[in-house]
């Protein structure tokens, strides 16, 4: 009896941890009901990503008492109309870089190259100062894994432009038509760099661009035969942003395009196009009641384009955005 006992209880315990497992697994699935678009967790420096007709939204988890960055994993969120949103298993956290310090998952970006997926990421180095890491997966929601097992970039690589410790920051990445990657990043100063074929390794030196007031959070995107750096200027932060019709520039400073985010001193952008339409993903620190500077929140409005090419400033709102089809 005692046996027949043991045995339904392991059998129990079997179905239980099974079960617990593929919850685990599952994808969770939400509605947006305008901005902030994810409610149910704290998100930071978004990085949107369209693949196979999907909007990826990449962020940092904001996690702690809202004193300080508390950021111990990267999530990954996707939609493709908006309203219904899916949130995956964790795909990537600072524990998965054996030379990074933990709960310091700062800004990132996920793009394809090949068939695989490469998420650049900034962390803080184990031996000091910030860096920046390179992940790779077979899938846009992971898992992912260390892609060399050593930082990309180290703050020993970046002493001319600015001493300070936090200047390798904010990756944004960049694949060029004629099949040249780029990587951009930094914090008081902006630095770029080729990145070879197998998009883990630089290839050759590092350079400045300048570009006024700039803080942080450089994203690249195109739009026509225009390039578009745009960047966290100033301190707190609004997003500003140059053109050029060169990725390596010189750029030309066009102006600010979105105001000092609510209840947050720092300002991330992402620019992209979803199905003929351009979006602007940010985040604010707008939750009540414990929302703010480090408790912050992915939103999404749109962007528009003047004639010239230049970008019409944003206009951040509460409703969020709805795609072509549901207007
Ligand atoms: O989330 C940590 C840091 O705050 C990011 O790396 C910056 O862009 C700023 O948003």
């Amino acid at each position: 009896m005692k046996n027949v006992y043991q045995f339904w209880m392991l059998i129990g315990a079997m179905i239980w941890f099974v079960n617990v497992q593929a919850q685990d697994d599952k994808a969770f699935e939400f509605q947006a009901t305008g901005n902030p678009v994810i409610t149910h967790k704290y998100t930071a420096d978004p990085a949107a990503f369209v693949y196979d007709d999907v909007f990826y939204v990449y962020a940092g988890q904001d996690t702690g008492d809202g004193r300080w960055y508390d950021m111990p994993n990267w999530l990954v969120f996707s939609t493709e109309d908006f309203k219904t949103w899916k949130e995956y298993p964790i795909p990537l956290k600072t524990s998965d870089f054996e030379w990074a310090k933990d709960h310091s998952s700062w800004a990132a970006q996920v793009i394809e190259r090949n068939g695989k997926f490469y998420w650049y990421v900034s962390t803080e180095h184990q031996t000091g100062g910030k860096a920046i890491g390179v992940a790779v997966s077979d899938n846009p929601t992971g898992p992912f894994i260390d892609a060399r097992g050593t930082a990309l970039v180290t703050n020993d690589m970046t002493t001319e432009c600015t001493s300070i410790s936090w200047d390798d920051i904010d990756p944004t990445v960049w694949i060029d038509d004629d099949g040249q990657a780029y990587l951009i990043w930094g914090n008081t100063c902006c630095y770029y760099a080729k990145l070879k074929e197998n998009m883990i390794e630089l290839d050759g030196e590092i350079g400045t661009f300048i570009l006024p007031h700039f803080t942080e959070a450089p994203w690249i995107h195109k739009h026509g035969d225009w390039y578009y750096l745009s960047y966290a200027a100033w301190f707190p932060e609004k997003t500003c942003y140059a053109m050029s019709k060169s990725i390596t520039g010189p750029w030309e400073y066009k102006g600010i395009l979105n105001e000092v985010s609510g209840n947050s001193n720092t300002n991330h952008q992402a620019i992209v196009e979803f199905k003929g339409d351009w979006y602007f993903v940010y985040h604010n620190g707008s939750i009540p009641t414990a929302g703010g500077s480090f408790l912050r929140s992915v939103c999404i409005d749109r962007l528009y384009y003047n004639e010239d090419g230049t970008m019409k400033r944003i206009q951040m709102t509460t409703e969020g955005v709805v795609p072509r089809d549901y207007r």
